[in-house]
């Protein structure tokens, strides 16, 4: 089943395997084009894209207004540095905070970067606003989490995929169970803790959806304790669970805001650490940054990436599909011996498959999935995730649907 047809194909996939390190297994897919929802491999053959770039093209492939302010930009000023000011960086600054509702922005590229952005702040926050002593501050995360995979980040990460052999770790992180309000109460007991960095929804644990009500607990006891509440939104964040943001659903504002991914729509590497003035002036000149952070091709493209979310209303649009999806597969698929549960929050979903004993059942029905016109990846275990580009029609939708449940069907009878 894992063969491929075409000599084009393998040909791109034997440069990777020669010449690239060999730190993904992707699916066994060549693409060379993408508009809105759909892609398009090397062959030609039309796919639903229902990984989006693990949430980074929210609003679908080669948005053409983004896609348009990124080439605008590009054939006039790339990158000064931040050595000297440009024209576009405080046009988007201004444009971001207000977007999401904060004083300040500090810019960078990846995911992991604006994580790492987090977690100096909050130290330094610790030491200079709240008086932890040198040296001593300590962050709460959570179990199952994933920020990212700097040497920081995978310090405090308990998959032994990402964690193991990248040590001496970086101390001064403390792990509890997400969803667990009571083993927060207690980490919260230790007077040097200066932040609590948290997943709205965990992404790599398989969508896992806490119960309502836990992050604006969570974040209220934060504050009780003078402890930064940090939501990594680098995932969940620009739309896709059927909100603004996942913290949304409670009306928590976190003291810091990560975001990554999708607000550049896929288009560029953009993130952003967001933060009131109180906590962002902790930070002083050489003591944070990045050769490309801030750029002018950034900034332009994440004013567009953020303007179609509201223009096109993607909150919406990912709230009502993520209801009909998960609907209408529940009853189509729900009984299937194979469907254990279907969960998720707007467009942010998960389907459990019930196969304790082979965890190579989700691979293989992402493989029958892209036979039928449909990419996903499986995460951690039997879990596949089902995450399209918010600018789906309904119609799309429950056509994915029928891919879906007819392969979860067919797949079966081969099976035995
Ligand atoms: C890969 C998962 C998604 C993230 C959160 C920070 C980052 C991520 C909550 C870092 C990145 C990615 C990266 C991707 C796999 C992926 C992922 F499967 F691991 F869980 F999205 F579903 N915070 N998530 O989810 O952002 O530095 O990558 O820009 O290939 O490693 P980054």
């Amino acid at each position: 089943m894992e063969e491929l047809k075409t000599k084009t194909s393998n040909k791109a996939i034997d440069l990777e395997n020669k010449y690239g390190a060999h730190n993904y297994h992707p699916l066994p897919v060549v693409l060379e084009r993408g508009e809105g929802v759909y892609l398009w491999d090397v062959d030609g053959k039309k796919y639903f894209d229902f990984l989006s770039a693990y949430s980074a093209v929210n609003q679908g492939h080669c948005h053409p207004k983004i896609v348009k302010a990124l080439t605008d930009q590009a054939s006039k000023l790339t990158l000064t540095s931040r050595a000297f000011y440009n024209d576009s960086l405080g046009e988007y600054e201004k444009y971001i905070c207000e977007y999401f509702g904060f004083d300040k922005v500090l810019p960078m590229n990846s995911g992991a970067e604006a994580v790492e952005t987090a977690l100096k702040v909050c130290r330094k926050w610790g030491y200079v606003k709240k008086g932890i002593p040198k040296n001593e501050a300590k962050i709460i995360v959570c179990k199952n989490n994933f920020h990212g995979r700097t040497t920081t980040i995978v310090s405090f990460s308990d998959d032994p995929v990402a964690h193991d052999h990248f040590g001496p770790y970086t101390p001064g992180f403390i792990s509890i169970p997400h969803n667990n309000l009571n083993a927060l109460e207690k980490a919260l007991e230790d007077p040097n803790i200066a932040g609590f960095l948290v997943e709205p929804i965990q992404g790599e644990a398989g969508v896992f959806v806490p119960d309502e009500g836990y992050l604006s607990s969570a974040a209220a006891m934060c504050k009780a304790k003078n402890v930064l509440f940090i939501a990594d939104e680098v995932q969940t964040g620009v739309a896709r669970t059927g909100r603004l943001l996942a913290v949304d659903y409670e009306d928590v504002v976190p003291d810091i805001l990560v975001l990554g991914k999708a607000i550049s729509g896929g288009v560029y590497p953009v993130s952003a650490v967001l933060a009131n003035d109180h906590i962002m002036d902790v930070i002083g000149p050489g003591q944070h940054g990045s050769t490309f952070g801030g750029n002018p091709i950034a900034a332009k493209v994440a004013i567009a990436a953020l303007q179609v979310v509201k223009e096109e209303k993607l909150a919406e649009s990912a709230f009502y599909l993520g209801n009909i999806f998960r609907t209408a597969l529940g009853e189509r698929i729900s009984k299937h011996p194979l469907v254990r549960q279907i969960r998720g929050k707007g467009l942010l979903n998960a389907l459990l498959i019930n196969d304790t004993e082979d965890s190579s059942t989700a691979w293989d029905i992402c493989l029958k999935l892209r036979d039928n016109g449909l990419l996903a990846k499986p995460t951690h275990g039997n879990i596949i995730r089902f995450a399209p580009p918010l600018v789906m029609s309904e119609e799309q939708i429950l056509e994915c649907v029928d891919i879906i449940c007819n392969t979860i069907k067919e797949f079966q009878v081969e099976k035995k």
